[in-house]
């Protein structure tokens, strides 16, 4: 994997050659800021105005600014985007400046931002700012706090930002087709004094569902329910960059959900709290233990935790149909299913073919089958001890020792020290213990199985 400070270098050639066009046709609006790479792009600290410690959005960027007066200028342009959601599958979404999802807002609780929003659209948008304190008319709900902002026009938001803590932008206009194509952002306020929760390592992502059929490429934008893609940040496993920690940091997680359904987001190895909503900082007393997060519809969740636990942690969707890619859905289940009079009838036709899915589903993770182009499988991703079998909302946690402060570089796999990982066993088998009841009947391995079936 590419260090993240040669990918800003990269990430500047296309911001810098953007720049070069927008500049003669915006002349009086803050330089065009475009990145159209999917890895992880940090911001340094800013070198003006009051100090912060960036966030590190999986898969993103920050949008950068310029200070005019007293107010930070930011330019949002909405636009349709190519998003490569994993190696092998590209989708033709919306977006702001090159990407979707949008690109991280961040300022300081206290100042005054503006924020120019170019619509490149071919039907009116508006953003709306989710979670932040403004006056009414810079709500963005087109038709309501303003008229929507029509095709090829520039609106001009403006506000005091009154609190810190993670909020999202998102149209609010023609809302579920412009969401559903991939419009949405976030914006992150940090508190105004650096001492206030600070953190060592502080991450943030958003969820986003798509409908991409399988070879296609544009979602379909009029589903309510029935979505295949789980994205953070609209990438999918095993192409969602790790978390990158050093043991000992102090670490937060930011995770908004502007999809349809609610996500409970698990992570291994570790019990946090919640820190923060985008309603503002859970105070220390309201807090208490958990190891998934479930985060609702419209809203956000911020956790944190104190990274003394090294190895490779799994971070992911308790919803296990949200840690797969598309595809199979509405296959039917065939576990015990005796395909063999069925294989050798189907062999005389096609000698090669192989029954998929009579134990399970793992060996579709194993075995590459052949899928339309455009897709990626349902489940896939290789670990150090093989086929991961996940898809979708999906990452890792990563934490070493000696990581430097700032270096996001994938340090590779765990390496689990000697006597501390589950083994094989080769011995004889201790009795054990079955319960038998006439209401459970238990089925006899169709192979024999492997060992330990000797008693009942
Ligand atoms: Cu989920």
């Amino acid at each position: 994997m590419i260090n993240r400070r040669q990918m800003l270098t990269a990430g500047a050639g296309a911001v810098l050659a953007s720049a070069a066009t927008a500049q003669t046709r915006f002349r009086d609006l803050p330089e065009l800021a475009v990145v159209n790479d999917a890895a992880t792009q940090v911001p340094p600290r800013p070198g003006q105005g009051p100090d912060y410690n960036p966030v590190v959005r999986l898969n993103g960027w920050s949008l950068p600014w310029r200070v005019n007066g007293n107010v930070k200028e930011f330019h949002l342009v909405a636009e349709p985007v190519e998003r490569v959601m994993a190696s092998g599958m590209i989708a033709r979404l919306w977006g702001y400046n090159g990407q979707s999802t949008g690109p991280t807002i961040e300022a300081v609780e206290g100042e005054r931002v503006r924020i120019y929003v170019t619509n490149r659209l071919p039907e009116h948008t508006s953003v709306h700012w989710h979670g932040l304190i403004l006056p009414s008319g810079m709500d963005g709900v087109g038709g309501l706090s303003h008229p929507a902002i029509p095709p090829g026009k520039t609106f001009v938001y403006e506000f005091d930002l009154t609190k810190s803590g993670t909020f999202m932008y998102h149209p609010h206009a023609d809302e579920m087709v412009q969401m559903a194509m991939g419009m949405m952002g976030l914006f992150i306020v940090h508190p105004r004094d650096p001492d206030f929760m600070p953190v060592d390592r502080d991450f943030a992502f958003l969820l986003a569902a798509y409908d991409i059929d399988p070879g296609t490429y544009i979602p379909r934008v009029a589903e309510m329910t029935n979505f295949n893609m789980w994205t953070w940040n609209s990438r999918i496993f095993p192409d969602i960059d790790p978390l990158v920690v050093a043991r000992g940091d102090q670490v937060r997680v930011r995770c908004g959900n502007l999809t349809m359904t609610n996500h409970p987001i698990h992570m291994h190895g570790y019990d946090f709290e919640v820190t923060c909503t985008d309603g503002g900082w859970v105070p220390e007393t309201a807090r208490w233990p958990e190891v998934s997060i479930d985060i609702p519809v419209g809203a956000m969740r911020a956790y944190e935790f104190d990274a003394v636990h090294e190895g490779d942690w799994a971070i992911h969707c308790h919803r296990s149909h949200h840690t797969m890619n598309a595809m199979g859905h509405d296959l039917p289940t065939f576990i015990g299913a005796d395909k063999s009079r069925l294989t050798r009838m189907i062999r005389r036709q096609t000698p090669g073919y192989m029954p998929m899915g009579t134990a399970g589903r793992a060996d579709m993770a194993e075995m590459s089958m052949e899928i339309p182009d455009n897709t990626i499988p349902m489940m896939t991703g290789w670990g150090p001890h093989g086929p991961l079998e996940m898809g979708g909302m999906f990452s890792v946690v990563k934490v070493r020792d000696g990581i430097a402060p700032g270096d996001d570089t994938d340090p590779g796999w765990y390496q689990n020290p000697p006597g501390t990982e589950a083994w094989k066993w080769t011995g004889g088998l201790p009795d054990h213990a079955r319960q038998s009841s006439p209401e459970t009947i238990v089925t006899p391995p169709a192979h024999g199985g492997d060992g330990g079936h000797g008693n009942g």
